[in-house]
């Protein structure tokens, strides 16, 4: 007989737990990557949550909507009519799924040893689902120092390639100081080794296309051994979580983790790590870009960058320093030198106060999201002032 646990699970009280819970709208939030939906994509998000673009038979319409939303991205970064793409759970979930692709698409080359790990090279400023993919598809990571630049360090990629690297990583939006590898010179480096290259942009990626010198940057299928990239629309695309997104520039590295579903109606075929995933993030991505247009989310993007700007040069004024100038809406800085407080001790007076910062690679880390404005930023300049007084 099956036994009734219910009477030993320890009720909680579910409005005092939520309570503990941060809330986007008071702008506070400077640690994460994600923010306050768009109340737009928001309500449409909730009509359509049990749409399961796992199951494409039942949810036609929501598969080409997903497919749209590829279009819409695809079209920021040139990808080629055989393109095709995905919209995943997050970062995390499109990294781990090119680097799937990349490795089954890699291991049938007989140039490889069978006996030794194969490798992928990404830059120590990658983000931690990297690590996980690797640790999954049983590969090895060589990890390449970056530059004073919070660049990968170029010189170093090129020693560091054997004949057991199968793919090269680089980052347009570091999870630190959203900074940017140097592409054309990644680009290169693969085409001379003939290896795949994979963009994170799982950040930048709703970032730089709408930078008014975004060309400079040379995010784009344009680069000749690009064969992935991560974008996110549940990060500066301002829909609901989770919403994730990978481009491939040919069908083929879809095709290298296919599965047939045969007894499911059509038998589609999946090439993703959950079989059922919600197709509302991709219905509110398609009906943001309806309302907004590139221009709406050009001017967020402006108004984020404009605040991250103003805040680094009132604390440039209060005697923080700068180690990379932002040049995206993500800031380091670090605490002056006449300051009593250590660099954690800042860091948890201010969690103390509400506001919400990370320590990352010795600094301190802000994300200014849509949610914060010009006035939660003065108000924290108010704080930061009144804590350096009482030192
Ligand atoms: N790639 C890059 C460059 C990232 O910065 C991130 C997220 C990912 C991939 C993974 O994306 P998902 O989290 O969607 O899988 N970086 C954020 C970070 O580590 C994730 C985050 C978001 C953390 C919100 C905290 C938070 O409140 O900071």
């Amino acid at each position: 007989m099956i036994e009734d646990q219910s009477s030993s699970v320890r009720r909680i009280n579910l409005n005092s737990e939520l309570e503990k819970d941060f809330s986007y709208t008071t702008g506070q939030i400077l640690s994460s990557m994600n923010c306050q939906a768009e109340k737009n994509a928001r309500e449409i998000f909730i009509q359509y949550l049990e749409s399961n673009l796992g199951d494409p038979a039942l949810f036609p319409g929501t598969k080409n909507i997903e497919a749209y939303v590829i279009g819409i991205l695809g079209r920021f970064f040139d990808l080629p009519e055989n393109g095709t793409g995905l919209v995943l759970a997050g970062g995390s979930e499109a990294n781990i799924t090119a680097m799937w692709a990349i490795r089954n698409n890699e291991r049938k080359k007989t140039t490889h040893s069978h006996s030794h790990p194969l490798e992928i090279l990404a830059p120590q400023s990658a983000h931690i689902s990297i690590n996980k993919a690797i640790d999954l598809l049983n590969l090895k990571l060589v990890s390449i120092p970056v530059t004073d630049k919070y660049q990968i360090d170029i010189k170093k990629a090129k020693r560091s390639i054997s004949s057991q690297t199968i793919g090269v990583v680089g980052v347009a939006g570091t999870t630190a100081f959203g900074t940017i590898d140097p592409l054309l010179e990644l680009n290169e480096l693969c085409l001379e080794n003939g290896l795949p290259l994979h963009i994170d942009a799982a950040f930048g990626g709703m970032v730089f296309p709408f930078l008014p010198n975004s060309i400079d940057y040379n995010l784009s299928f344009e680069l000749k051994s690009l064969v992935s990239m991560t974008v996110d629309i549940h990060k500066m695309g301002r829909v609901p979580i989770p919403g994730g997104g990978l481009l491939w520039r040919d069908k083929s590295y879809a095709q290298a983790i296919e599965f047939t579903l045969p007894y499911l109606a059509g038998h589609p075929r999946q090439n993703t790590l959950s079989g059922t995933r919600s197709g509302a993030s991709s219905v509110a991505f398609a009906y943001l870009w309806e309302i907004l247009g590139f221009k709406g989310f050009q001017t967020e993007v402006e108004r984020c960058i404009q605040n991250t700007k103003f805040l680094a040069g009132e604390l440039v004024k209060r005697g923080f320093k700068i180690p990379n100038d932002p040049i995206i809406n993500i800031l380091g800085v670090q605490i002056p030198d006449f300051s009593s407080f250590s660099q954690e001790e800042f860091h948890k007076v201010l969690w103390d106060h509400g506001w919400t910062t990370s320590l990352v690679n010795s600094a301190l880390r802000f994300v200014i999201m849509p949610a914060t404005s010009r006035e939660h930023l003065i108000k924290l300049l108010h704080v930061i002032d009144d804590l350096m007084k009482e030192e």
